[in-house]
């Protein structure tokens, strides 16, 4: 073994002057800063890009770092020590394109999210810094397998689901186009709760994903903010006019926490900065002294709480004091730290318009509105109209749901309590607003109620979403369908009154890490075929569709989806100990466990095919074999959606272990689906189900990696399905259910599910079947929930959708039937979905909402 001591001094390579940092309170030392040293002046150097110069940094690390010969150290502390070189290797970009950023005058993106759902960092960062091939040869040098050390990594999971991971997409999308931004969030202590099933029920795990050590992160608690809470306010004289201050009675403190976002092998990193809640003091040195340990400590533990756990709560958001806590903390942080830090100090704020945009990803950051407001008027004394003028120039707004209870909305007795002074400012903005509504619509008070900011009943409070939207220069959608329902249904209103206000941007992926990374044997094809370039211009993709004919091009196609599942299947054996059979169609659903999304529809759809093998209407040779494969977490607190899990895997067992279906029909259902699992499970699938009742999934996101993977669609004509279905063509695609027009006169008339039922007798031998007890060992009780509800209740309209599934599903069979035909419509669906690209969407925010050029 290589067990170097004796380090030589890495040569130089790119020079940048030490006194820039991304990673720093920038203005701390300001312009004039001379340090004494001259070696503080010389650049900071990229270690070499070579296997040996790779070596000497690992093993550096290691031995100064972790502070471990290689012979002695742990597979943790090789881990940590290839990830810090990575690191090293990124640090001069990333102190460059601070430098660049703060010369230039470009405006910036101030992306706000709660959520960033990262997944692994190693891979990605080693990619960005074209360090892939390096790496590996250097680990292998050493005598380890980088493979192994790359499983050592836990993914930040600082999200939920699509929400989470559209924001990771979407800074990486800017990195890579070069587009200044920085992206503020929370640093979550604890991310998305870990899933275990016991018997088959979910069973919630604390994410401690901080416990080995987390080297993406770079702490600076010397930059800490200072955040406050509570209290009251009071207007007071100054110097003849009146102010008002407020006079909050709590604070705690905001560390950012620094992670690299670098861009593909452009040189470019950008930041995206984490706040983590500290108390401002550590603890109470008296009470302590008089030996009352708990309460000495008390104040911490509060305050640190507000960082400690996101809430795992998908499209439905928790009314809960903690949360409002969070959003208003992280977002106070963002904009002091901007105002304050990012900023030149004699900076005069009638610019901030043209120095940053705020995007506000949902409602979860919009208290940034008032918070803006408050600086602008109380602590820089603004006139109220020049600050209002300012604010509105600085915020657009993202909508993420359809769903009516999924808009946030805060009790004004919660908000008086916590942040007197923001709930001053939106009456006030809502005042001026409910006067500018009176005077378009005199008479019309209906509607002037109706356009509230602050809503009356049930009980009086805040409509962020409206908030949002008077605040917002712009108002988007996620998807065409949902831009235009969120127009005319969610805030009708608002787009009569703003026409000009309301756009869409179609979400998008990241194909760095959802082909490139995720699909290695599809990206060399691709690359062998079209050259190097499309991974950061995915429009080429479009030139494999002239090779969606030829049939030495489909053979290789097909080779890549077969090995795709060879390594799914060892994964999925070594994981969860699942054994999924060799060939067969691979059939996946995977996202978050909601009702409107219909797992149920899909669990039926099984239950049918089982149920006509089982009874002898369909012969085992007229079977085609599949593979199901589900991958969901259910909110906690979400009872329906945890019975489905249950259901699901009580079906999974009894069929997994029927003779009678054996080599026909396996249902897999890997728990903590995430991240990592996902690039693993997308690039094998065949089939890709997006069944979400139309005009409920605002877009998703999931639908556009398996097209961009080579997996059909069997979809309902919703969120970005529709998209979706436009560019891959009709042929490719496998549309069933209502439409959301049909869907809007099925309930006008009275849905009537139980009817359904009686009048189908393919669907009444199916239900009739779960509700029996089949698959759950007689216990009737158990399966009742699901059904009972689909029966009589089924909020989301499986039943009515479900013969057109159960047809659409028949086609399906039929076609994989043919695989020449399958692999041409696969590599279709690979050469037209350039679209979903990130990179686009992040083009299209440019031009229609931030006003930023397109380089
Ligand atoms: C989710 C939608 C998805 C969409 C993602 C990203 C929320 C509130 N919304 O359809 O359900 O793809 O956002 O836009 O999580």
């Amino acid at each position: 073994m290589n067990d170097l001591t004796q380090l030589p001094d890495a040569p130089a390579q790119g020079a940048t002057p030490a006194d820039e940092s991304p990673n720093t309170n920038i203005r701390r030392m300001g312009p004039s800063f001379k340090p004494a040293h001259s070696l503080a002046l010389g650049p900071v150097v990229s270690p070499p890009h070579t296997v040996d110069g790779f070596v000497r940094e690992f093993l550096r690390e290691l031995n100064f770092g972790q502070g471990v010969p290689l012979s002695r150290s742990s597979v943790n502390d090789q881990y940590l020590a290839l990830a810090h070189t990575v690191r090293h290797y990124l640090m001069a970009r990333w102190l460059e394109t601070a430098k660049k950023r703060r010369k230039s005058n470009e405006k910036m993106v101030g992306y706000l999210s709660a959520e960033y759902l990262l997944g692994r960092q190693l891979g990605n960062d080693l990619l960005a810094a074209d360090l892939t091939d390096i790496a590996a040869e250097a680990m292998k040098v050493c005598g380890l397998d980088i493979a192994t050390l790359r499983t050592q990594e836990v993914e930040p999971g600082l999200g939920n689901g699509g929400l989470g991971r559209l924001a990771a997409c979407f800074i990486d999308s800017l990195a890579t186009m070069d587009v200044s931004c920085i992206g503020y969030g929370i640093r979550y202590e604890y991310g998305i709760f870990k899933q275990t099933f016991v018997d088959g029920h979910q069973v919630e795990i604390p994410d401690s994903w901080l416990t080995l050590g987390n080297p993406w992160e770079v702490p600076h608690p010397e930059a800490a903010v200072e955040v406050h809470f509570g209290g009251h306010t009071e207007t007071y004289d100054d110097e003849g006019t009146e102010r008002v201050r407020w006079v909050p009675s709590w604070n705690v403190l905001g560390v950012p926490y620094n992670y690299m976002v670098p861009g593909y092998k452009n040189g470019v990193v950008n930041t995206l900065r984490l706040w983590g809640a500290q108390a401002t003091q550590a603890f109470d040195l008296e009470i302590f002294n008089a030996g009352d340990y708990a309460q000495a400590v008390r104040a911490q533990t509060f305050a640190e709480n507000i960082s400690k756990v996101l809430y795992p709560e998908d499209s439905t958001p928790q009314g809960k004091e903690l949360r409002l806590q969070q959003q208003y903390f992280f977002v106070a942080c963002s904009l002091r730290d901007f105002l304050e830090h990012t900023m030149p100090e004699d900076f005069d704020v009638h610019d901030l318009p043209k120095k940053i945009i705020w995007q506000l990803n949902d409602t979860h950051p919009v208290i940034a509105i008032p918070e803006l407001m408050r600086l602008l008027v109380d602590e820089r004394k603004l006139e109220w109209d020049d600050a209002w003028a300012i604010t509105q120039k600085c915020f657009a707004y993202t909508c993420h749901t359809l769903l009516p209870e999924a808009l946030e909305v805060w009790s004004v007795e919660l908000m008086g309590r916590l942040l007197p002074r923001h709930l001053e400012i939106i009456y006030r903005i809502n005042d001026d607003f409910l006067a500018q509504l009176r005077k378009e619509y005199p008479g019309d008070e209906v509607r002037v109620r109706r356009m509230s900011i602050v809503a009356e009943h049930p009980e009086r409070s805040v409509r962020m979403a409206y908030l949002a939207t008077v605040a917002g220069s712009k108002v988007n959608g996620v998807a065409e369908l949902h831009s235009e329902l969120l127009r005319d249904k969610v805030l009708p209103d608002f787009s009569e009154y703003w026409p000009e206000k309301f756009t869409n941007v179609t979400n998008g992926v990241t194909p760095r890490r959802f082909v490139r990374l995720a699909n290695p044997n599809l990206s060399k094809l691709i690359t062998d075929t079209i050259g190097v370039g499309w991974v950061a211009d995915l429009d080429r993709l479009g030139e494999l569709e002239s090779y969606a004919d030829d049939p030495e091009f489909l053979e290789a196609f097909r080779a890549v989806k077969d090995a795709n599942k060879t390594r799914l299947r060892n994964l999925l054996r070594q994981r969860d100990g699942i054994e999924l059979p060799e060939t067969a169609m691979l059939d996946v659903m995977v996202k978050r466990l909601h009702e409107y999304k219909r797992q149920s529809l899909k669990l039926l759809h099984i239950v049918t095919m089982y149920e006509q093998i089982i009874s002898g209407a369909v012969k085992p040779e007229d079977v085609t074999p599949r593979t199901f494969v589900f991958g969901a977490k259910a909110a906690p607190g979400y009872r329906m959606a945890k019975q489905t899990i249950h259901l699901i895997n009580s079906v999974a067992a009894k069929v997994n272990s029927d003779e009678r279906v054996k080599g026909l029909m396996c249902v897999a259902f890997p728990a903590n689906y995430n991240v990592t699992l996902a690039e693993k499970l997308i690039p094998a699938a065949d089939l890709s189900e997006q069944i979400s009742l139309a005009g409920k999934e605002a877009s998703g996101t999931g639908n556009m990696k398996f097209a961009l993977n080579g997996a059909l669609t069997i979809g309902t004509d919703d969120g970005a399905n529709v998209e979706i279905r436009r560019f891959v063509g009709d042929d490719n695609f496998f549309l069933f259910g209502m439409s959301e027009p049909e869907v809007a006169e099925l309930q006008a008339q009275g849905y009537t599910p139980s009817k359904v039922y009686e009048e189908n007798p393919l669907l009444k031998r199916t239900i009739d079947l779960i509700a029996s007890g089949e698959f759950t060992d007689g216990n009737r009780d158990e399966a009742w929930p699901v059904v009972g509800d689909l029966l009589y209740n089924d909020r989301f309209m499986a039943l009515a959708d479900y013969q057109s599934y159960i047809d659409a599903q028949a086609r399906v069979d039929a076609y994989y039937a043919k695989p020449d035909a399958w692999a041409r419509s696969a590599v279709l669906n690979v050469a037209r979905s350039a679209y979903f690209s990130s990179d686009r969407s992040m083009r299209d925010y440019m031009s229609r909402i931030w006003d930023i050029n397109p380089l």
